[in-house]
């Protein structure tokens, strides 16, 4: 495709390519280049044109699509497929709409923008484009439904992990679905399934992570901060979503085998923001304060009650508020 091949030659040349240079190299007219670099521009190129000096590609680094996103997630032979969406509501409705549909391989999903976000309890999530990573994998793990829940801590770890790896940030975990830099969130996971008694039918664990946002809305301006607030610099979204997609696999496939945290146990609680601090625990059925003193190998937090009494919350059932502030 005419595209491709202008991508590479601008890609090679590294400098202001003439767009007659173009027509000549590839015998197409000026139009069709023009198209092409449109095209181009559409899938997130930044590609500069200007006046008697032709086109120049910035670092295509950052740029999203699903040709670069295969090509920069190596181990792709998890998903049955990986999907990319410029703009979709949201990545995790469309995984479920694809398993509602019978799509019973396991998939990627990452959009630039989501235009209806969501976290938990139906609450909007801000996904604006060319800034966040939003995406969500559709599974179908052969793990007891009861086990499930524990899918939204290990995605919290290795999206920690996998950051760190990238950045050097030490990423926290504020138990159990929140990632937070500076006692502020810098990603948020929602993990939502469909299970009987017996079986899981699917989970999709859907991942938001602020990489590049300057400005939040705000209503969420005072909770929320991003990669690029926390390091002074931009971070380029592929190699991070390829960092992290990696850390998945890994923890995904191993979980599956032992569907406990114990492998994970003490690398969790080194990021558990919440270890050894007050938590006031939003039970639906009584609110409670305690210390939060560690996770067990079911994934559930461990809470010393006022009155001495140790109780083990489950995820999913309730929320987890700091006595001072956020975290
Ligand atoms: C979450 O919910 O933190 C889960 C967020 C999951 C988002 C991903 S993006 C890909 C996939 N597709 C989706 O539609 N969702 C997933 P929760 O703990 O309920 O937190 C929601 C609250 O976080 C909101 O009520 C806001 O206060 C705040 N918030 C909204 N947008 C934010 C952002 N971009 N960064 C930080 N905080 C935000």
């Amino acid at each position: 495709m005419l595209k491709d091949q202008i991508l590479t030659e601008l890609r090679r040349r590294k400098e202001f390519c003439s767009g007659q240079a173009l027509c000549e190299t590839f015998q197409v007219t000026r139009t069709a280049v023009w198209k092409a670099i449109q095209g181009l521009k559409e899938e997130g190129y930044k590609i500069e044109a200007r006046q008697n000096r032709g086109y120049l590609l910035h670092s295509d680094r950052d740029a999203l699509n699903e040709k670069e996103l295969k090509a920069a997630l190596r181990e792709t032979a998890f998903f049955r497929d990986i999907l990319y969406f410029q703009e979709i509501d949201s990545t995790n409705k469309e995984a479920k709409r694809r398993a509602e549909q019978g799509e019973t391989g396991d998939l990627l999903l990452v959009a630039d923008r989501q235009s209806d976000g969501r976290g938990r309890k139906g609450r909007s999530w801000s996904s604006p484009s060319g800034t966040g990573i939003w995406m969500s994998m559709l599974l179908h793990p052969a793990v007891r439904p009861e086990h499930a829940s524990m899918i939204t801590l290990i995605t919290a770890l290795a999206v920690a992990d996998g950051i760190c790896r990238v950045t050097g940030l030490d990423v926290g975990i504020k138990w159990p679905n929140d990632l937070v830099l500076s006692g502020k969130k810098i990603c948020g996971i929602l993990t939502e399934m469909n299970t009987d008694l017996e079986e899981i039918a699917y989970v999709v664990p859907g991942i938001g992570i602020n990489v590049n946002t300057e400005s939040f809305p705000e209503d969420i301006g005072d909770v929320a901060t991003s990669l690029k607030r926390e390091l002074g610099r931009t971070v380029d979204r592929l190699p991070l979503i390829a960092a992290i997609v990696e850390e998945l696999i890994q923890a995904l496939t191993l979980f599956q085998q032992t569907e406990n945290l114990e492998q994970w146990k003490a690398r969790y609680e080194a990021r558990l923001v919440n270890l050894g601090r007050a938590v006031r625990v939003l039970d639906p059925r009584g609110e409670f304060s305690g210390i939060a003193e560690g996770i067990n190998e079911q994934g559930e937090l461990n809470v010393r009650r006022e009155d001495g009494t140790f109780v083990c919350v489950r995820s999913g059932e309730v929320s987890v508020r700091g006595i001072y502030g956020y975290v």
